[in-house]
């Protein structure tokens, strides 16, 4: 009988390009049909064929409480009742602007958006009317969001200009952009050195989690803040991902470096379609009203999503959060490594606050072109293996995996288990 998830499937790619709205949804790095799903709950989420699954995606981030937590989703239906949207300023918005502030030094004064590109393409606009400047350095594997500044790859050499990584970008726009090797001080000190007066913003993920999990070397991102500094560029966190999914002060707490501007998301939203960006407030307050950047939104601060926003951050800020979530994600990391070494498997892996990269080599990658080394193949493998269990680990060799507060001994032993009868048989 031919499963609801391949007629779901089926029917979708009529109507929707590639079956579904967001492209990694599609399984296309790692073959086969795309699952859909119907309900979570905690750790857990189950298909339509009402098939359960251990969900180590968390939908890319964002639910660092696990599915439908009850105290997140009493929040949206309380918020509901009262009006879904006043295209008006609300109490909430200027609570968890608050709350931000508060939670984050750096960020002085916040605005609220609804998509991490959002405000990936705002902090841009926003550097660039600060300083009167063009270019932007950003680094290859890290992913900003679909703005066309942004969808750019390394140009044709080292220090050369952008080319657009996208159909549909103007080269003119790519141009602007110039795209460097992440974790690469030497290259970052020759860019300075070439165009630095002419740099308005470096953007960076802190820990980048798009090219899978590649931690900063010590000094790197310190390195980028003195040039920045020194040369009058704004120096941009992109913390959609690692914003309170690695600790209450983010990446920038982690490795205390202070950005001028940073990018939210995915957690500050608590499922709900919620970012953020924000920072030193003479920057800020050059946007509309007050200054001449223009950037707006329908339903930015929408009151539901707020309000989902904000029971999240509630529960992330009790004492022991992060380290019992830490702790947990460790564990994770830990075992599937111990038993892939026990069966002689070129396997690592590690993990950052609740997320984590599992990697198909010898040794953890510091770089896009030691990620790009790493075993796809083997990678694809061991997913369909896991997923055939009842184990949902991103659909990509090149993306990070997320763990909740509700992942317990349970998902974790069950997870271990499965990762034994997989590497026994390897
Ligand atoms: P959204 O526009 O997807 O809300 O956020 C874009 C974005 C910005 N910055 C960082 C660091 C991000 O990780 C993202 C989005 N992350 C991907 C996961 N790799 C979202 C998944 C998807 O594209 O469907």
């Amino acid at each position: 009988m031919t499963s609801r998830n391949h007629q779901l499937f089926e029917q979708s790619q009529h109507y929707i390009p590639g079956g579904v709205n967001s492209p990694v949804r599609a399984f296309k790095s790692v073959g086969g049909d795309p699952i859909f799903f119907q309900r979570g709950e905690g750790a857990y989420f189950w298909d339509a064929d009402g098939k359960s699954y251990i969900d180590y995606v968390g939908s890319w981030g964002p639910l660092i409480l696990g599915h439908a937590h009850p105290d997140v989703v009493k929040a949206v239906q309380i918020a509901a009742q009262n009006g879904l949207t006043f295209g008006a300023p609300t109490e909430a918005e200027l609570e968890i602007a608050k709350l931000i502030c508060q939670l984050l030094p750096s960020v002085e004064q916040v605005r609220l958006v609804s998509s991490g590109t959002e405000a990936g393409m705002s902090v841009i606009r926003l550097a660039r009317g600060f300083t009167g400047r063009s270019k932007i350095i950003k680094f290859e594997g890290c992913y900003h969001g679909h703005d066309d500044s942004l969808l750019v790859k390394a140009g044709s050499g080292a220090l050369t200009f952008g080319n657009p990584s996208s159909a549909g970008v103007p080269a003119e726009t790519a141009g602007h952009t110039i795209v460097l090797d992440y974790n690469d001080i030497t290259g970052i000190e020759e860019a300075f050195n070439k165009w630095g007066q002419e740099v308005a913003a470096v953007i960076v993920e802190p820990v980048a989690g798009n090219m899978n999990l590649i931690a900063p070397k010590v000094d790197f991102l310190a390195r980028l803040r003195t040039l920045c500094t020194q040369h009058g560029s704004v120096l941009i966190f992109d913390e959609v991902m690692t914003g309170f999914r690695v600790g209450l002060g983010c990446a920038q707490g982690l490795y205390q470096i202070k950005p001028d501007l940073t990018a939210l998301g995915k957690v500050i939203g608590g499922g709900m379609p919620m970012a953020a960006f924000g920072g030193r407030r003479d920057i800020m307050q050059c946007l509309a009203p007050l200054g001449p950047v223009y950037q707006a939104g329908t339903l930015s601060g929408n009151p539901v999503a707020v309000a989902a926003g904000l029971a999240t951050l509630k529960q992330v800020q009790i004492p022991g959060f992060y380290e019992k979530l830490g702790n947990r994600t460790q564990q994770l990391v830990d075992g599937i490594t111990a038993i892939a070494k026990k069966h002689g498997i070129d396997f690592c892996a590690q993990s950052i606050g609740g997320m984590f990269g599992l990697y198909f080599s010898k040794d953890i990658p510091t770089s896009f072109a030691e990620v790009m080394r790493c075993d796809k193949a083997a990678f694809n493998r061991f997913f369909h293996a896991m997923l055939e269990e009842g184990v949902y680990f991103a659909p990509s060799a090149f993306e990070a995996g997320f763990v909740s507060s509700m992942h317990g001994d349970n998902e974790l032993d069950k997870t271990l288990s499965v990762a034994e009868k997989i590497f026994k048989s390897w």
